[in-house]
């Protein structure tokens, strides 16, 4: 159907413009962009079917609104997820609500309260504006555990805070001390 079609892409998309552009033969520039041109054609020659058409109307129905397009509309990239060191967003420092969300599940949790949030293996620590994105983040992996981060007090401390383009908060790490526990 179209919209397994959809989901398909959308998930082809995030291996490359987050992890792997290599399985096009690619590389990111070094703000995580891709010309869109290539990737169509790279994608094709690897018997990846994609167009410009499918493309556009994925960036578009993206629940999570995954990736952007550049201002001159021919380069796409992925708002955040990435695991590709080297890559640099580039996005400007911002001030963080004084409380925002991770959510997790229970077996994180001893790890969690012994080394604080890490960034694992992406680029940043991913935190939410809402406790209701948080659940849903959880819920990937099981019954969702919400942990609240005292992020005015830890960006007053000198941690820095991003914002992707899609609304999610990035930082490189959440020691304990600015975590509370449910
Ligand atoms: C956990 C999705 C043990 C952490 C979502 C998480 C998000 C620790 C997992 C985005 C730990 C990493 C990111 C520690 C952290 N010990 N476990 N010290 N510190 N963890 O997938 O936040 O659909 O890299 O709790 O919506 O789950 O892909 O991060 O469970 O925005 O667009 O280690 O991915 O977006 O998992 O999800 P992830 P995340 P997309």
């Amino acid at each position: 159907s179209a919209e397994k079609n959809r989901v398909s892409t959308s998930k082809f998309l995030s291996l490359v413009l987050r992890h792997k552009p290599e399985v096009v033969g690619m590389t990111l520039d070094e703000e995580g962009w891709l010309s869109i041109r290539d990737l169509i054609a790279s994608a094709n020659e690897r018997g990846k079917h994609l167009t410009l058409e499918l493309l556009h109307e994925v960036v578009a129905t993206s629940d999570k609104q995954r990736f952007a397009l550049s201002d001159d509309g021919l380069r796409i990239r992925a708002s955040q997820g990435h695991s590709i060191s080297g890559v640099d967003l580039k996005l400007d420092e911002q001030t963080p609500p004084d409380i925002l969300y991770h959510g997790t599940v229970a077996p994180f949790i001893e790890s969690i309260r012994i080394r604080g949030l890490q960034r694992r293996s992406r680029n940043h620590v991913h935190l939410s504006a809402d406790e209701a994105t948080a659940i849903k983040v959880g819920l990937r992996r099981g019954t969702p555990i919400i942990l609240r981060i005292v992020a005015g007090q830890m960006q007053r401390d000198g941690h820095q805070f991003y914002l992707s383009a899609n609304g999610v908060w990035l930082t490189d790490a959440v020691p304990t001390q600015y975590l509370r526990f449910p």
